[in-house]
């Protein structure tokens, strides 16, 4: 009797643990698209496409391998729409009553697992820490600092290390990486992969069956195997990696992408290992082919981020997303879903996600995430939205950075600080206060930047709460500078905001 080997649609890698774990000779790999995991939340059409057709096509490349592939699709008559639902029905029809899996990447999914027929589960290894690392790390400590858990990352690593000491003398190049792109600078466009066969009926399918989620499909150049993914990074180590740093936190009207690399998607779905992706950028580093506060700013992101975020949800719990530290209770606003908005800023990051399921990180922390909290959204409300419509977007990654990072929904586990900025920062920041209807100096009166009153409608509302944060001390010094009919009248205005925007 063989041994049901389910693969899950972000568990693309060959060298998974399971694949290394049973012969060949004893195993069905199972593969199943199903309608629960494209509707849980309304993924965007574009992530659907991508995850479908990666998985068709590493199914593809297994059978070549040798592997037995039993495969669903969501087209399947008999499909009954769960990843339990097909794990049964495929334990029936290959008579096997044993289950070998790597553990799902999010405590739902997890908790399905478990009810598979005499299940195994294998840790995913896939990662530089594994969860018992990062709880050990953790658990011990009154702040989880990511600064902290970097270091001993690039130690565990060796990467950019000389000895025990950073490469260069300091461990991080942040203070050099928040330049504005001069006026007029182009940036070269990534590599696109036109959709071959398998992705044409795959997005056929999807607009068939999601045409009523939120997103076109238009745009798919997405990598779907590992041979297009290697591909995708050498285009971003030769052309985009060198100007990474500077203009990582800028924004540009029109420009989607800048320098970031775009393989967020790629190594989430497990079609590259994070630490190759990491050993190119620092090979181009020791080839003097870029310099190093680009190269260390994008291992940061890698071996610092990721893995941080990763640790941080498995440690903080299955009710980590239901957090709302600040009580917020606003509905989402309409514009999230592509209702026209005036603020310039809004409409270039709400029309990236919708075209390319993709935004960059400054564009989500700053701009989407910012005006969520500014508003009091209800996080759980963002959570489901920030998990719906990004390509790269799966639990593990997706509710730290949004729940934590951006909403302060945790109560600060994550950040010290609530990232809140008015409409200053997105000038300096970005081009768009340039065209923008809204006058980014004022703030009252109709043609004043509604990002000015609401951070500071935000910070006078969570006075009690926030004013001890020595990090806010000088935000709160500003707010308590002004006068108080100019606080009653900025208040005014963000309340005529937010009159309008429910
Ligand atoms: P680059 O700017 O080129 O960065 C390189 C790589 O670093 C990324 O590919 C990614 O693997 C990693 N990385 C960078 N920042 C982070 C981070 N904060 N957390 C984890 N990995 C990071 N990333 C996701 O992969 N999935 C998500 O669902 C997701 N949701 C986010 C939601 C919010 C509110 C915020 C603020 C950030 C989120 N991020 C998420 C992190 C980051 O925005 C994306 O990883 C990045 O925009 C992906 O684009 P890129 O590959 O071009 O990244
Ligand atoms: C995101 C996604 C989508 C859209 N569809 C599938 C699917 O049909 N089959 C599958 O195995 N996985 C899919 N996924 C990923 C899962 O929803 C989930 O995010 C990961 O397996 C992590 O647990």
């Amino acid at each position: 009797m063989p041994t049901l080997v389910p693969i899950l649609g972000d568990q693309l890698s060959h060298n998974l643990a399971t694949l290394r774990a049973v012969a060949k000779s004893d195993a069905v790999i199972l593969m199943m698209e199903v309608a629960d995991e494209a509707t849980y939340v309304p993924h965007h059409p574009q992530k659907i496409a991508l995850f479908f057709s990666a998985m068709r096509h590493f199914a593809e490349e297994l059978r070549a391998a040798g592997w037995q592939v039993d495969y669903v699709r969501l087209d399947d008559p008999a499909n009954t729409g769960s990843l339990s639902g097909e794990v049964a029905r495929a334990a029936a029809r290959w008579g096997a009553t044993r289950t070998l899996a790597v553990k799902a990447g999010e405590w739902r999914v997890l908790a399905a697992q478990h009810s598979w027929p005499d299940v195994t589960l294998l840790d995913d290894d896939r990662f530089l820490c594994g969860i018992d690392q990062f709880a050990d790390w953790a658990a011990p400590r009154k702040r989880l600092i990511m600064e902290d858990f970097y270091r001993l990352m690039r130690r565990q690593t060796g990467l950019l290390m000389d000895g025990e000491q950073p490469i260069g003398g300091q461990w991080n190049y942040d203070q050099e990486n928040r330049k504005a792109v001069p006026k007029g600078q182009r940036f070269t466009p990534p590599i696109c992969f036109a959709p071959d066969a398998i992705t044409a009926e795959v997005l056929a399918l999807v607009q068939a069956r999601f045409h009523n989620h939120f997103g076109s499909t238009a745009s798919f150049a997405w990598p779907v195997t590992r041979t297009q993914a290697l591909a995708a990074l050498a285009d971003f180590i030769a052309h985009r990696l060198p100007g990474f740093g500077d203009y990582q936190d800028a924004m540009v009207t029109g420009e989607d992408v800048l320098n970031h690399s775009l393989l967020s998607p790629a190594i989430n779905l497990g079609l590259l290992g994070p630490l190759e992706v990491c050993e190119a950028a620092a090979a181009a580093y020791h080839a003097g082919a870029a310099p190093l506060n680009a190269v260390e700013g994008f291992i940061r992101q890698i071996i610092g981020w990721r893995e941080y975020v990763r640790g941080l949800y498995w440690f903080a719990g299955p009710d980590y997303t239901a957090r709302n530290h600040l009580d917020a209770t606003r509905p989402l606003p309409a514009l999230f879903w592509g209702a026209p908005t005036d603020l310039k800023c809004l409409s270039e990051a709400v029309g990236a996600t919708g075209r390319n399921a993709m935004a960059h990180h400054i564009q989500r922390l700053m701009i989407l995430g910012n005006f969520a909290m500014l508003t009091g959204t209800d996080p759980g409300h963002v959570h489901r939205w920030y998990l719906a419509v990004y390509a790269d977007a799966i639990e593990w990654v997706e509710a730290p950075n949004v729940i934590g990072m951006s909403q302060f929904a945790d109560g600060g586990l994550m950040a010290t600080k609530p990232y809140a900025a008015g409409g200053a920062y997105v000038n300096r920041m970005s081009d768009h206060c340039k065209s923008c209807t809204y006058d980014v100096k004022q703030r009252t009166g109709p043609r004043a930047c509604p990002l000015n009153s609401l951070y500071w409608d935000f910070l006078a509302r969570h006075e009690e709460r926030l004013a001890g944060n020595q990090r806010l001390w000088r935000m709160y010094d500003g707010w308590r500078r002004f006068a108080p009919d100019e606080q009653a009248r900025i208040r005014a205005q963000a309340a005529g905001f937010l009159a309008g925007l429910a």
